[in-house]
């Protein structure tokens, strides 16, 4: 059953039950929220019931909907037309971050038509990323800039922006190596290669996202949490939100460390990138 059909189910008993409310926060906690925030957002629904006499079900489902709403940051991905713009797409191995950087070259090249990205092959660790990043580049007709297995990340950063200025680019779009956040030295190389970027690029308009596993549940807040203070991560990309129906996790991120989620990956191919829309998720995620 999808997520959003059990909180139906729920909201279609007769009435409101304290029942219904210890149903609720099972609910949540089983869709990715964590239990702390479940439980604070099932005291304020059960609040605002008594405070505005609502029993209807169907007007407290409503109610959820708009208790939820403020949890939720946003933000769009825009380039600042007069700089350089600079993507690092960090997170652990296997969720997603190289398909997600050709996903937003592609999508970049759309929403800014004539605009030149960029691909930089960041991930110099694994031996066959650089050509898995290539590959991407030349499906999509994208330039990558790339140096040999092995090479230091920061040199292949710089390498980048220097070939997007030579080539009036605004943006540059970069792959990192995988890295458990339960790593500290590789975390701690992580923060070096921000360093490097923000020395060399200081004039541009630098992001970090964090690609986040939809799959993945409550540890990809352990990840959020040691990304977020190794380099201040500016946004989310949440993939294979086409492989789960629970979505609880963007909440929990955006109440826990503020990052709004810029991306749903909601699939393999190159189209399955889609700005985050508020709505179409409180609908995927309570039901309509
Ligand atoms: N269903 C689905 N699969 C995805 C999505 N994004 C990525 N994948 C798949 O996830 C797998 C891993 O993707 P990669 O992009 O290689 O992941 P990565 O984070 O770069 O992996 P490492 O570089 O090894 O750390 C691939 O099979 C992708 O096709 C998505 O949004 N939905
Ligand atoms: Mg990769």
């Amino acid at each position: 059953m999808k997520f959003a059909e059990k909180i139906k189910a729920l909201f279609r008993r007769n009435k409101l039950s304290e029942e219904t409310f210890e149903d609720l926060a099972d609910l949540l906690i089983e869709g990715d929220m964590g239990a702390a925030l479940a439980f604070e957002i099932v005291d304020s629904l059960k609040a605002a019931c008594k405070k505005e006499g609502i029993s209807d079900p169907d007007a407290a489902k409503a109610k959820l909907k708009e208790l939820l709403r403020p949890y939720i940051k946003t933000a769009t991905f825009e380039l600042d037309p007069g700089k350089l713009n600079i993507v690092l797409i960090l997170g652990v191995n296997g969720v997603g971050k190289t398909t997600s950087c050709a996903k937003l070259a592609q999508w970049a090249g759309r929403q800014y038509p004539g605009n030149n990205v960029i691909l930089a092959a960041g991930d110099t660790f694994r031996a066959a990323a650089i050509d898995q990043l290539k590959i991407h580049g030349e499906r999509l007709g994208i330039r990558v800039v790339a140096q040999q297995h092995g090479s230091d990340p920061g040199a292949v950063l710089w390498d980048a922006i220097d070939a997007a200025a030579a080539a009036g680019a605004q943006l540059v779009i970069a792959d990192t190596a995988g890295r458990m956040h339960t790593r500290s030295d590789l975390v701690k190389e992580l923060a070096k290669l921000d360093r490097v970027v923000s020395q060399r690029a200081d004039q541009a308009n630098y992001r970090k996202l964090l690609v986040l596993d939809a799959t993945t549940g409550q540890n990809a807040m352990r990840q959020a949490e040691t990304f977020h203070e190794a380099v201040k991560v500016d946004g989310v990309i949440m993939t294979k939100y086409d492989s789960t129906s629970k979505g609880g996790m963007i909440i929990a991120v955006s109440r826990q460390f503020g990052l709004p989620t810029l991306f749903l990956g909601t699939g393999e191919k190159y189209e399955n990138l889609q700005p985050f829309n508020i709505d179409a998720y409180l609908e995927d995620f309570v039901g309509e």
